[in-house]
């Protein structure tokens, strides 16, 4: 299978890195930090092109959601990590576009929520606000006990905390489970939650990209559609990545009301991980559908610089917002 991210000469793993650490002779025991520490060097070789300085910093919203991964407040409790997240659920008004205006119920102000992240094994809290005015809740796909599945409201004004290991490693999800389930998922209470493996992937450019729709004149079917919140900001505003470095997707398909989705990627074809369960592809295509709640991990890398369009290939879903651009950019040699 082709894979265009080729360690260069400073990534390999030499005595001299090992000296640099003062690791050198340690016993077994220290494999796993060796590894970590052996990643951390390798990701830091990935390289992120400067985004466009001319975007207003009311519009960087879905700019910063694309590779903003938030790990929580980490604490050691009874010997083991525990991860803090605090999540707090308000209303946004949400501009969609130069004709509409959005009331969004959001986690944390933003739309999708925050990317939580964690690896296998940690101990995830999440201290659970809600001032949205109506009764919202986290629900969160994994493997949890029933006090922590999220089905129960919290009132406008309380607070809760879900506690649960982080488990399986893959790409999930969370969302307010509080009925009517569709019309709180797509008022914007969704977001994605990473379960790294014990060993971290390969280094790569990393990004979230979530799929919604948004039903606007409460006719239970969605009239605009959007990569990260915002319709065609990615058309506006194209991701730049590097030529020939590692890119991986974790995307996810949040569209209500919408059986399935699909998604293409021009000038390419990529790697399937599905649910990020597996640490090596499945298979290798060009485009992949979804049903609601469905998520997999894609790694691609681009042959030739220009621009390459991505969105599902339902047209009208398309044509509606949910599109965007990778600009693909020369001069970085990996
Ligand atoms: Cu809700």
């Amino acid at each position: 299978m082709p894979n265009h991210f080729v360690f260069n000469k400073d990534q390999v793993w030499n005595r001299r890195q090992f000296l640099k650490l003062g690791l050198l002779g340690v016993g077994g025991s220290s494999l796993g930090l060796l590894w970590f520490s052996w990643n951390r060097i390798n990701q830091s070789q990935i390289k992120i092109p400067p985004i466009n300085t001319d975007i207003p910093s009311r519009e960087m919203v879905p700019m910063k959601v694309l590779r903003d991964f938030d790990y929580g407040t980490i604490k050691q409790e009874n010997g083991r990590k525990v991860r803090e997240f605090r999540i707090r659920a308000t209303n946004e008004v949400v501009t969609l576009n130069s004709a509409v205006s959005f009331n969004a119920w959001t986690y944390n102000s933003q739309l999708p929520g925050p990317t939580l992240r964690a690896t296998v094994g940690d101990r995830i809290r999440i201290i659970f606000q809600n001032q949205g005015g109506h009764s919202h809740s986290m629900h969160f796909h994994g493997i949890h006990p029933a006090a922590s599945d999220g089905v129960l409201p919290v009132t406008n004004g309380k607070q809760t905390i879900y506690e649960f290991d982080a488990e399986p490693y893959g790409v999930h999800l969370y969302h307010c489970h509080i009925e009517p389930v569709t019309r709180h998922i797509s008022k914007g209470l969704y977001g994605m939650l990473i379960i790294d493996p014990p060993q971290p992937r390969p280094p790569a450019d990393e990004m979230v990209l979530i799929m919604a729709g948004y039903d606007i004149d409460d006719d239970q079917a969605n009239e605009l559609y959007a990569f990260n919140g915002i319709p065609e900001y990615y058309i506006r505003h194209p991701i730049r990545i590097y030529q020939h470095q590692l890119v991986r997707l974790y995307v996810l398909n949040m569209i209500e009301f919408d059986v399935a989705v699909t998604f293409h990627l021009h000038a390419n074809f990529f790697r399937v991980y599905p649910t990020g369960m597996t640490l090596k592809p499945t298979h290798e295509t060009d485009v992949i559908t979804m049903g609601t709640a469905e998520r997999h991990i894609l790694e691609f890398s681009y042959k030739y610089p220009g621009k390459y369009m991505f969105h599902p290939h339902q047209d009208m879903i398309a044509e509606h917002g949910c599109m965007g651009n990778f600009e693909v950019i020369e001069g970085h040699n990996s």
